[in-house]
């Protein structure tokens, strides 16, 4: 994939927020502090367009980034904050879920801290991914903290936890190993060429 135009677009709450054309869409989904911000920026070789490490919980909005005039990256909130009142989780989750089923999504990429188990909240949203059949693939991230020994071995216990044998890739913005990979991915999904 050449990079030749990113462009920040929006930032949304609501459906009236989303960009009107039909493009594609490549949806980024995580726990906070998976390193979802880093891992946009990393791929897009940027600084800080998906900004890094602003206080978990503050920003709840979705941030729309036009590629080549042809697909969009969409980064939504992370999830799983301590210290949200329900009445701020339900509004979190319909707004997620709104999104998520008004827009025309390519590709789900769920990212994962290589270094945890999926938690019930990670579960639910590939899951969520799984039900409503969007592309899936899971990345793993800040592979530059594991041995490749550990790293292995963390494969094998998320893979067993998620039950699955399909697109799971490790990636590092230390390293930027399988960058060309998720870009390969990245491409398909948008020509709709996605295994
Ligand atoms: N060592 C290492 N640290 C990372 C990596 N990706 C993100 N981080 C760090 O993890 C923290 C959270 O990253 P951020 O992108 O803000 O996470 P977000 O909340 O998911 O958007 C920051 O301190 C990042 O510098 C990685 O690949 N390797
Ligand atoms: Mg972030």
């Amino acid at each position: 994939m050449i990079l030749r135009s990113i462009e920040f677009i929006t930032s949304a709450v609501k459906v009236t927020d989303y960009p009107e054309d039909k493009l594609p869409q490549i949806v980024f989904a995580g726990r906070s502090n998976v390193g979802k911000s880093s891992f946009i920026n990393s791929i897009l070789n940027v600084k800080n367009i998906a900004r890094v490490s602003q206080t978990p919980g503050k920003t709840r909005l979705i941030n729309f980034f036009m590629i080549n005039k042809e697909f969009y990256l969409v980064d939504i909130p992370g999830y799983g904050y301590a210290n949200v009142s329900k009445q701020e989780l339900i509004k979190f989750a319909e707004m997620i879920d709104e999104y998520l089923a008004n827009s025309h999504i390519a590709l789900g990429v769920l990212l994962l801290d290589i270094r945890r188990i999926p938690n019930e909240d990670d579960l639910l949203m590939y899951n969520y991914f799984k039900q409503v059949g969007f592309n899936t693939l899971i990345v793993l991230t800040k592979a530059d903290k594991l041995s490749s020994n550990q790293k292995q071995k963390q494969l094998k216990l998320i893979k067993e936890k998620l039950q699955i044998g399909e697109h799971m890739i490790t990636y590092s913005t230390q390293t930027k190993e399988n960058r060309d990979k998720i870009w390969e991915l990245i491409q398909k999904a948008v020509e709709n060429n996605y295994e």
